[in-house]
C-alpha cells in the first residue's frame, strides 16, 4: 500500500507537471482526489490494514493528498496567469494606428438664423418663449382677432386634427398665451421662434411646414416709432449697416395699423435687379401695433397698454442672405447643402 501511494504520488505530480490547459488539470484533480479518485480508494481500503499499519499509511495518504493538492493549486494559478498574459498579447491595441475619419455635424442653417435673431433680441431685453405646435382654435385664431368665418380660417388652409385642434399656422398663439400669463400687467417683451404648418403644395417657394419667428412688446406708451427703431436694428443686424428700411402700409387682422418692412436691395443698391424685381427694395417681414381686440382678449386694458408685434420667416431671410433658390433645400438635409453653413 505504501508503494501504491508512492506510485500514485509520482504519477500525479508528473501529470500535473506536463499538463497545459485548465480543463485537463481539473480532470487530474478528479482522477486522484475526487470522490471516486485513486487516493480516496486507498483511504477506503484502510479497514483491511492492521492496527499498527493503519496510522502510518493514513498519515502517508494524507501527505500524498496534500502534496498533490498543492501541486495542482500551484499549476492552476500558473495556467491562469498564462491565460491572462496570452489574452493581453492578443488584444494589444496599436495606439499609433491612424483613426477612422468621422463626420462632424453642426447646427442647421435655419437654427443659426433663429439663434442670430434671438441673440439680437435678448440683448435688447426680450425673453425667448415657446409653446405647443398642436393648438386650440381659440389661441390660433380667436384670440388673434380672427373670429369664426374669417377667410384666413379656411379648413383648406390648415391641418385640422379635430374641430377644436389644429397644427398652429403661426407662432402668434405663443404670444397670446404669454400675454394671458402676465394677467394684464406689462411689460411683455418676447421673441417666439418655432415650426408652423399650412396646407400648401410643396414647391420652390412653399412648404407645408416651415419656421417663423415673431416678436411682441407690450407696455405703456409703446408707439410706431419704437417698432420702426427696433425693425431698423434688426435689418442692420441681419443684412448689414449700409441697408436702409422702409415701411409700407399693409393689413393683418391682429395689428392696426399694419405695415410691411422692405430693405434696400444689396445686389443692385436700389438701382433695380431680378432679386428685388426692379424695385430696389426687398420685402422682409410684416408688423404693426397690436390690435386693441387682441390686447383686450389677452387681459390687457387697451386704454392703458399698447404694443407692437412683428413676424418673419427664417427661411426667407436665409434665402435672401445666402442666395438659396429652393426652400426644399432646408428640409431634404443633403449634407452637401448643410455643410456650407456650418459655423466654426
Ligand atoms: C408675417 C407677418 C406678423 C404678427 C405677425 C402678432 C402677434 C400677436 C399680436 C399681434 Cl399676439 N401680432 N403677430 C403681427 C404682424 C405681422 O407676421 O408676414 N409673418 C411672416
Amino acid at each position: 500500500m505504501k508503494e501504491r501511494l508512492q506510485t500514485l504520488k509520482d504519477e500525479a505530480l508528473n501529470q500535473v507537471k506536463t499538463v497545459t490547459d485548465q480543463q485537463a488539470l481539473q480532470d487530474i484533480r478528479v482522477h486522484y482526489l475526487g470522490k471516486k479518485g485513486q487516493i480516496t480508494e486507498v483511504l477506503k481500503g484502510m479497514g483491511k490494514l492492521s492496527k499498527e499499519e493503519r496510522p502510518v499509511i493514513g498519515q502517508l495518504a494524507n501527505e500524498v493528498r496534500d502534496v498533490i493538492t498543492e501541486a495542482i493549486e500551484e499549476k492552476k494559478s500558473k495556467l491562469e496567469e498564462e491565460a491572462i498574459e496570452k489574452q493581453l498579447q492578443e488584444e494589444t491595441v496599436d495606439v499609433t494606428l491612424p483613426g477612422k475619419p468621422t463626420q462632424v455635424g453642426g447646427s442647421h442653417l435655419l437654427m443659426n438664423v433663429i439663434r442670430d435673431i434671438e441673440d439680437l433680441f435678448t440683448s435688447m431685453g426680450y425673453q425667448v418663449a415657446e409653446g405647443p405646435e398642436v393648438e386650440t382654435d381659440y389661441y390660433n385664431f380667436e384670440a388673434l382677432n380672427l373670429p369664426k368665418g374669417h377667410p384666413a380660417r379656411d379648413m383648406q388652409d390648415s391641418f385640422y386634427i379635430t374641430e377644436e385642434l389644429l397644427m398652429r399656422t403661426h407662432t402668434s398663439p405663443v404670444q397670446a398665451r404669454t400675454m394671458n400669463k402676465h394677467e394684464g400687467k406689462g411689460p411683455v417683451k418676447i421673441i417666439c421662434p418655432g415650426k408652423v404648418y399650412r396646407r400648401d403644395t410643396d414647391d420652390a417657394t412653399h412648404s407645408h411646414q416651415f419656421t417663423q419667428i415673431e416678436g411682441l412688446y407690450v407696455d405703456e406708451n409703446v408707439r410706431m416709432s419704437d417698432l420702426k427703431g427696433t425693425l431698423n436694428a434688426l435689418a442692420k443686424h441681419l443684412f448689414g449697416e449700409e441697408r436702409e428700411i422702409r415701411l409700407r402700409p399693409s393689413f393683418f387682422p391682429f395689428t392696426e395699423p399694419s405695415v410691411e418692412m422692405d430693405i434696400s436691395c444689396k445686389v443692385c443698391s436700389g438701382k433695380g435687379c431680378s432679386v428685388c424685381k426692379k424695385t430696389g427694395w426687398i420685402e422682409i417681414l410684416g408688423a404693426g401695433l397690436v390690435h386693441p381686440n387682441v390686447l383686450e382678449m389677452a387681459g390687457f386694458d387697451p386704454e392703458k397698454y399698447s404694443g407692437f408685434a412683428f413676424g418673419m420667416g427664417p427661411e426667407r431671410i436665409a434665402m435672401l442672405k445666402y442666395g438659396i433658390e429652393d426652400i426644399r433645400h432646408f428640409y431634404t438635409n443633403d449634407v452637401r447643402f448643410l455643410k456650407q453653413f456650418h459655423r466654426v
